[in-house]
């Protein structure tokens, strides 16, 4: 039998038929996995084929090719690496200005972590409502502007005051889409209003750390009623960027990879050489400052990883 994978706890695989049919599944034997080093070898996503064992249990025989993948290290030095989903049309990021609050470090590594697996990415900003204030107005459109000019969508909306709620509703439809950010942001939340289901468990920042509390612990996906499916995934501290090389991360920012072409020397790395058109596009405006020292900041964890391997 054949089915879709809609979690995977490890061991456990939640696997749906195209009947409509679900069953708890399990891996018996090696499976041929593509020479992926991975905590989880079968991810939500994954096509597979099963053998029945009884009307709700099965056993993973193979996986199917995938379309794609994305992978997550939990931090630079890490040797464990997991794959967070397989076969992804669309990732959203989720953020928060506070409550908890995201850091812009984050943001652009998921996104060039995306980049890297050639998955479009778009960007949320959860709790509209709360974001009110002079203060925040002022950060979100200065974050809007960052992430604009580098060609991203950003979308502003509210689980409590349903604001482009029916917006983003447009954008899944027909997609699988794959949701992540840091624990609290409402990534659970946002789901629940858009599939109606209730058993999805959310729960409150902490008061004193101001931070989420892991409700969601495994990945998971959920169809909404217009035939999307959208992937829960537990929330995450640390985005850390995977075994590429410096000289790759500028291609993984489509705007510095853009002016980079005009650059003097073809092996450029944007950081000091003379008549280099990404700091000349950072020095007029067209590259936003931020986004710009993160590069930076990536090249460097790199060298310095490179320096130690030596
Ligand atoms: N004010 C406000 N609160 C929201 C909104 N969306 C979600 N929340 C609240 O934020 C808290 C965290 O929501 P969750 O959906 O559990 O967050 P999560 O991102 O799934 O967290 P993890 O599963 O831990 O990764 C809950 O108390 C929600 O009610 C919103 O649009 N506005
Ligand atoms: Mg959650
Ligand atoms: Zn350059």
């Amino acid at each position: 039998m054949k089915g879709l994978v809609l979690k995977s706890t490890g061991n456990n695989y939640k696997v749906k038929t195209e009947s409509g049919n679900v069953y708890d599944c399990r891996i018996k034997g090696k499976l041929r996995l593509n020479g992926i080093r991975s905590t989880n070898p079968i991810a939500v996503g994954d096509y597979v084929l099963f053998d029945e064992e009884n009307e709700s249990a099965g056993i993973i025989t193979d996986i199917a090719d995938r379309k794609n993948y994305i992978i997550r290290k939990a931090s630079n030095l890490s040797k464990e690496s997991q794959i967070i989903a397989a076969n992804i049309d669309m990732a959203y990021i989720v953020i928060t200005v506070h409550s908890p609050q995201t850091l812009l470090q984050f943001v652009d590594r998921f996104l060039v972590t995306a980049e890297a697996y050639d998955i479009p990415c778009t960007i949320l900003i959860n709790k509209y409502d709360l974001f009110q204030s002079e203060k925040d107005q002022q950060t979100i459109q200065e974050w809007q502007g960052i992430y604009r000019l580098a060609g991203y969508e950003v979308l502003c909306i509210s689980t409590k005051t349903g604001h482009n709620i029916e917006e983003l509703r447009k954008r899944l439809a027909g997609k699988v889409s794959l949701f992540s950010g840091n624990s609290g942001v409402g990534k659970t939340s946002i789901i629940k209003t858009l599939t109606n289901n209730n058993d999805l468990k959310t729960s409150e920042i902490s008061k004193s750390f101001h931070k989420g509390q892991h409700t969601t612990t495994f990945a998971e996906m959920y169809e909404t009623a217009d035939g999307g499916n959208i992937i829960d995934t537990p929330g995450v501290k640390a985005f850390g960027l995977l075994n590429m090389e410096s000289e790759e991360i500028s291609q993984y920012f489509p705007e510095i990879f853009k002016y980079s072409s005009d650059c003097q020397y073809y092996n450029c790395t944007h950081s000091h050489e003379p008549k280099c058109n990404v700091i000349k596009a950072v020095e007029e405006g067209k590259i936003a400052l931020s986004r710009y020292k993160n590069y930076l900041t990536f090249m460097e964890d790199k060298n310095v990883k490179h320096r130690e391997a030596q």
